[in-house]
């Protein structure tokens, strides 16, 4: 097992503006690789645009746009929601860059020599929405594909991948790997559609010309979501075995239920066929809804998640997008529940604590960090309120290694929570004549105590935890996980500035 850590977007489509669907997986992705990089794991983030197929053509179409200028124009906006959200990818890849075109190519004549792709006649249903096809028995009461799509027949002479070969290395597959699929409903979810039979699954299109040309075909363009699915290992450089290759597959690939057959099903069987390693993991999340509707481009119900970080600041809408749904189910977005959420949790528990510990140390200590011995410290490091600072450490990485990202941010405010009853319970500023040595202790306990809260945050809160770190004097190169301990504890004494609210409440 490689120590590295490779996590990847879906890429998306670039058939309209990006909605608060693309950026909470955007965001999930974030968290996750910022917080392996807190674990000092070596970690690759990948993501990217989705830019061939019938469905951006139509759109380009109606924009009265070649499909290359629309692409490019919508490209950009998705980078630009990327910068916007704080997105730490190293890599954004397009599916119309030559890097990845090749890498299709590569992969599709692999697939052709080994006997694995054939050529044959399509005739079925098509939904242009989904880029996918379905069988008559799929298909709904109504005609309508079971996503609720509409779709139209096709018959068209065809490529074919071979699926059917691969059912039973398939099922054995999900058998011997129980945590290939997460969550085990949509591991079941993908099982049961795999044993009642895998038919051969048609890879390439003639109706339309916005793709990727068979090598040696040019009427037919390659089935967008081979082409799409072959991004992640074209990202690393495929079919060269190059180092980046070597270093980071197999990826973690985060993904909405949506298209979960689709990398649960279709692309180990194109990995299996092309002799490549299956990913790692295919971690399958809930949906956003609007008023109970799955959110989404084609219903048009969305929320911009430009829009909301406009209106509410980034750190609170990240915040709200990883706390309010427990990761793999769906949720109901409100503003509502994103002001209260961040006002009693962020304001309330997390900025408060401190604002009013740091204003404290400002103002009765010499505008500095409490100055305490090296005795003193030791004896902190013993009170329950560090100890279970500490063991949250743990609890944190491991609920993160479940994908629990809503209780790791729930352990933490948790912390903040514990000491704002401390406070209370000892009430420094009663202590400011009488005793002002054991005044200067428990602020020491607090701020310490905040420095766990701030180093933990910062793959949630990036800024705002990076300011609660600055204001406690917190070295650059000392804000790991590692750092947690008592070897790293504050320097007492250290000058501070005067403190500057980090998560004001949001006023309805
Ligand atoms: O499917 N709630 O692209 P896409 C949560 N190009 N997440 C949502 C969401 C919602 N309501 N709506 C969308 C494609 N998403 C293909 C992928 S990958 C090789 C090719 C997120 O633009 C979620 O991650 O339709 C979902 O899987 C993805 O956006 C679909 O994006």
């Amino acid at each position: 097992m490689k120590d590295n850590f490779y996590i990847t977007t879906p890429i998306f489509y670039v058939n309209d503006a990006p909605h608060i669907g693309h950026a909470y997986t955007s965001i999930t992705c974030d968290v996750i690789s910022r917080f392996k990089k807190l674990q000092n794991i070596n970690t690759r983030f990948l993501t990217g645009c989705d830019e061939h197929g019938q469905k951006v053509e139509s759109s380009a179409i109606k924009n009265n746009k070649t499909p290359q200028e629309f692409v490019d124009q919508y490209s950009q906006t998705f980078q630009a929601m990327m910068d916007k959200l704080n997105i730490s990818n190293d890599d954004f890849i397009r599916t119309t860059e030559t890097r990845h075109k090749e890498s299709v190519k590569a992969l599709w004549n692999k697939l052709k020599e080994n006997g694995s792709i054939y050529k044959g006649k399509y005739a079925g249903w098509y939904s242009m929405r989904d880029e996918a096809f379905y069988s008559e028995k799929e298909l709904t009461e109504d005609g309508k594909a079971p996503t609720g799509a509409d779709v139209e027949w096709i018959e068209e002479s065809s490529y074919f991948f071979a699926l059917s070969k691969w059912q039973d290395k398939l099922l054995d597959y999900y058998e011997k790997n129980e945590d290939f699929i997460y969550p085990k409903s949509a591991r079941k979810e993908v099982i049961n559609f795999v044993k009642n039979g895998l038919t051969d699954l048609s890879i390439s299109r003639t109706s339309f010309k916005w793709g990727i040309n068979v090598p040696g075909d040019e009427e037919h363009v390659i089935y967008v979501w081979l082409d799409a699915l072959t991004n992640y290992i074209s990202a690393l450089g495929y079919p060269e075995k190059t180092q980046q290759l070597n270093d980071y597959w197999p990826a973690t690939h985060v993904i909405g239920k949506d298209i979960l057959r689709f990398h649960a099903i279709y692309w180990p069987a194109f990995l299996m066929a092309a002799n490549i390693q299956l990913p790692q993991k295919i971690v399958s999340h809930g949906w956003w809804t609007n008023d109970g509707e799955k959110i989404s481009k084609s219903l048009g119900n969305t929320i911009d998640p430009i829009e909301l970080v406009n209106q509410y600041g980034l750190d609170p809408v990240r915040y709200f997008l990883m706390k309010e749904i427990t990761f793999g189910k769906d949720g109901n977005f409100s503003h509502d529940n994103l002001v209260s959420r961040v006002n009693s949790e962020l304001a309330n528990k997390v900025g408060n604590l401190l604002q009013r510990t740091c204003s404290f140390a400002f103002k009765h200590c010499n505008k500095a960090l409490p100055d305490i011995s090296t005795t003193d410290i030791d004896a902190i490091y013993n009170i329950s309120l560090i100890t279970k600072a500490q063991k949250t450490i743990k609890l944190c990485i491991s609920e993160m290694d479940q994908y629990n990202i809503s209780q790791v941010l729930e352990h933490i405010i948790t912390l903040a929570e514990d000491a704002n009853a401390y406070i209370d319970q000892e009430a420094p500023w009663s202590l400011k004549k009488t005793n002002p040595k054991k005044m200067q202790q428990i602020l020491y306990t607090l701020l310490e105590l905040m420095r766990y809260i701030g180093i933990m945050l910062q793959p949630f809160v990036p800024d705002a935890a990076n300011k609660i770190l600055n204001q406690l004097q917190v070295k650059q190169n000392q804000r790991k996980l590692e750092h947690l301990k008592r070897e790293y504890a504050l320097t007492s004494g250290a000058t501070i500035d005067a403190p500057e609210p980090i998560f004001p409440r949001i006023e309805k």
